[in-house]
């Protein structure tokens, strides 16, 4: 199924809220176009959306939700290796001894805890705090080369490296040092009514966002709303325009025309016409991926399936870079391989 010649990328998403534009545009997007230079793992990170509460029958709905997404927007699964981060146990004994050569220092510098303690007060627990050695683990676990990421993960990407790096001086090179991939735009999608925050799946406020799975209509809605900027001229300057930037952005992300393309066809035009093109634009995109994921998601065969393959090929290579860190560490090799 996977072509082992080329480099590694592993990326993934939390199953959290519901997957929305900007994960389209910030991630998935770019998973599509390198899925042909690299030997990719796509990863459902449900070990992750847990730092945060969730309801079971709310989660077990959003793995499937978003395992169809990924395919129907255009995810090879036959091409790639997609995977359920909880079916591979490694990630979380990787964790743990990853936990073990990390200092508390590390992880209290990571911005994202900041906010999003600041965000969960009620349950600000220790996952959520070692969430980055996770993702540390993610990624060491599969010697990945490549690690896709959003403006929000660069942080941790340096962490994992720091690890790898630390690891590799004290222990011999064990750990390939992942490069990060950062699209040179989409990177942070601001929210559609506040262009100061970032848009986020799972903001209470569903204006916020354009679910990958909204009604026509509400796209259309959603976008008519979104707050814009004084003035009247459309163009793309973040600093002065955020939020007509951000409209500008979507649209180049999704259609492909040039930021400055896009702003010669606006000149002379109102925030309003802006709206509606882009909106228009939005639904055209998401016809036939919402298509495909109703196919999908008719009944789970077909995801089972896919997701077999990938539990099968994810733990073959995560226990083989598992067991030379066992041996590195100095762990009596597992006894079940030792000929008695
Ligand atoms: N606003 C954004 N602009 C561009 N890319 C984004 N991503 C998320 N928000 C934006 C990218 O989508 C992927 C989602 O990964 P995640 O679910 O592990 O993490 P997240 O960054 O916490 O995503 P959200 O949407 O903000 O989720 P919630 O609200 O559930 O916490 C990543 O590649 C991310 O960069």
């Amino acid at each position: 199924m996977t072509n082992n010649s080329k480099p590694l990328l592993l990326s993934g998403i939390q199953p959290s809220g519901n997957l929305m534009i900007a994960n389209y545009i910030g991630a998935i997007r770019n998973w599509v176009d390198l899925q042909n230079q690299y030997n990719c793992y796509f990863m459902l990170a449900d070990l992750h959306a847990i730092t945060v509460t969730q309801e079971p029958q709310d989660l077990l709905k959003n793995c499937y939700d978003f395992i169809a997404l990924y395919i129907a927007c255009g995810i090879n699964p036959d091409q790639n290796t997609i995977f359920v981060q909880s079916h591979v146990s490694g990630h979380a004994e990787l964790a743990w001894l990853l936990n073990c050569y990390t200092q508390m220092g590390e992880l209290n510098r990571m911005t994202q805890f900041k906010d999003k303690s600041q965000k969960h007060a009620k349950n600000i627990n220790v996952g959520l705090y070692s969430y980055p050695v996770l993702m540390a683990a993610d990624i060491l676990l599969y010697n990945a080369d490549l690690v896709p990421v959003g403006h929000d993960q660069k942080q941790h990407l340096e962490l994992t490296r720091d690890i790898a790096n630390r690891i590799n001086n004290r222990h011999g090179e064990l750990f390939t040092i992942p490069e990060p991939y950062i699209a040179k735009s989409g990177a942070r999608i601001m929210s559609l009514q506040d262009p100061n925050s970032k848009m986020s799946k799972s903001d209470k406020n569903v204006n916020n966002y354009i679910g990958l799975l909204d009604d026509p209509k509400v796209i259309m809605k959603k976008f008519k709303k979104a707050v814009t900027d004084s003035g009247d001229t459309i163009r793309y300057e973040p600093e002065t325009k955020p939020a007509i930037s951000n409209l500008i952005e979507i649209r180049h992300c999704v259609t492909g025309e040039s930021i400055a393309d896009i702003e010669k066809n606006y000149e002379g035009k109102m925030y309003g016409h802006l709206k509606i093109d882009l909106a228009e634009a939005v639904i055209e995109f998401l016809q036939p991926v919402q298509e495909r994921f109703n196919q999908l998601r008719q009944d789970n065969t077909e995801l089972n399936i896919i997701l077999k393959r990938g539990q099968e090929e994810a733990n073959k290579r995560a226990e083989t870079i598992l067991n030379k860190m066992r041996q590195t560490i100095g762990f009596i090799p597992n006894i079940k391989n030792v000929c008695l």
